[in-house]
């Protein structure tokens, strides 16, 4: 792979040198040049920048130096990634893209920004991808041309010593990174996991892979399917045979909640079956079965405007994997479109389930009866 760097601030992409991208060199894998955008300057100043057509504060990167630079780069065939706040996020997904490609041309901006026809009359020549790497402000494009140059480049083939342990990335299986722990097994009173000291690969796997998980749904829910969360989760809607699985569960569920609220009165725990099965035959309900068993559930029923949700359960060995989020997200998508806003109501003191509701933009309206809180939140337009 050949790269380009144009910036005016070469000595920004030193640690290119440094780095693994020096490593790549060395195997041949990779060709970097930087360039200094000044090189494509005539006049005394070397002037790269001029006031914004349209006022506002701050200068705009003239177009003429970054038009002579990509003409004498020679754009044909290389891909130019011009990183900006406004451009397509970086991902992991995006890297493996970019690491296909021959050739990148990375355009560094500084001050406001890049004159846009430059990228647009790039364009008419070549692919342009305009990337960030997240979404927060920087001074200029440097820093992100180095972030995705080295996770581009880590990937090339032949780069990593050992390509398999790329496949257990963070990111490349949707999952966040497990712990990791090395030698002395106890440091300052702390001990190593002893699953990791069994030599049982099976159990260390298994361990490895619920420590992902759980992470992934505490730190990450965005990125956690339900598929990732757990095997093969299917949520679908209540059929009448699911009635005693879900009574079972229900009662295993609000024991965590009685203990937490002691003393009030929890309707989840007094009622029958036969109240069961009057309201999954009476209001909209979701189940989760994953590997055949019934996991999870969730209800909901449209009262004037509001879509009141209610008996959102999860299995409680399977809590903190970002089910309770999945099926909340589902239950409202099921909302009738003449609903206006979401209600839900937990005890006062089931502070995780209140935690989850407010990740999820409900606000607490305060309590309904002793013991009881209402969380709200309203509908955006679909
Ligand atoms: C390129 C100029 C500074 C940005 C006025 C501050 C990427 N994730 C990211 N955050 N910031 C950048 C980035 C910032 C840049 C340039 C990338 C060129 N600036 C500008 C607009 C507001 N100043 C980035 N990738």
């Amino acid at each position: 792979m050949q790269i380009d760097v144009v910036t005016i601030f070469p000595d920004y992409l030193a640690p290119l040198e440094l780095s693994l991208a020096g490593k790549a060199r060395d195997k041949g894998l990779l060709d970097i040049r930087v360039h200094d955008l000044r090189r494509w300057t005539h006049d005394r100043h070397r002037t790269v920048d001029d006031t914004p057509y349209g006022g506002g504060a701050g200068m705009v990167m003239k177009p003429e130096p970054w038009g002579e630079a990509l003409d004498d780069l020679e754009l044909d065939g290389a891909t130019l990634v011009v990183t900006t706040p406004s451009g397509e996020p970086f991902t992991q997904a995006l890297a493996r893209e970019l690491a296909t490609r021959e050739r990148l041309v990375f355009a560094c901006g500084r001050y406001e920004g890049i004159d846009q026809r430059v990228l647009d009359e790039a364009g008419t020549r070549t692919e342009v991808r305009e990337i960030s790497i997240g979404d927060y402000v920087l001074n200029g494009g440097e820093v992100a041309a180095l972030a995705i140059t080295e996770a581009v480049v880590r990937l090339l083939p032949g780069f990593m010593g050992n390509p398999e342990s790329l496949a257990e990335e963070s990111h490349e299986d949707g999952l966040l990174e497990y712990p990791v722990y090395t030698k002395p097994a106890s440091w300052r009173g702390h001990d190593v996991p002893p699953v990791l000291l069994s030599g049982d690969h099976a159990a260390i796997r298994a361990w490895r892979h619920d420590q992902a998980v759980r992470r992934t749904a505490e730190r990450r829910p965005d990125l956690a399917h339900p598929s990732v969360l757990l095997d093969d989760v299917e949520v679908r809607l209540v059929q009448p045979g699911d009635a005693g699985e879900l009574f079972t569960l229900q009662r295993a569920c609000w024991v965590q909640e009685q203990q937490d609220n002691p003393g009030v009165e929890i309707p989840a725990l007094h009622e029958t079956l036969e109240d069961l099965r009057g309201w999954i035959a009476r209001d909209t309900v979701l189940v989760a079965r994953s590997a055949g068993r019934l996991v999870g559930a969730v209800r909901a029923d449209l009262h004037e405007r509001t879509w009141e949700i209610g008996r959102l359960m999860v299995a409680p060995d399977l809590q903190g994997r970002g089910l309770g989020r999945v099926l909340l997200q589902r239950v409202e998508a099921a909302a009738p479109p003449e609903a206006t806003a979401y209600a839900l109501v937990t005890g006062a003191g089931s502070l995780r389930n209140q935690k989850l509701y407010k990740k999820a933009g409900y606000r607490l309206r305060g309590e309904v009866e002793p013991g009881v809180v209402r969380l709200t939140k309203t509908v955006s337009k679909r």
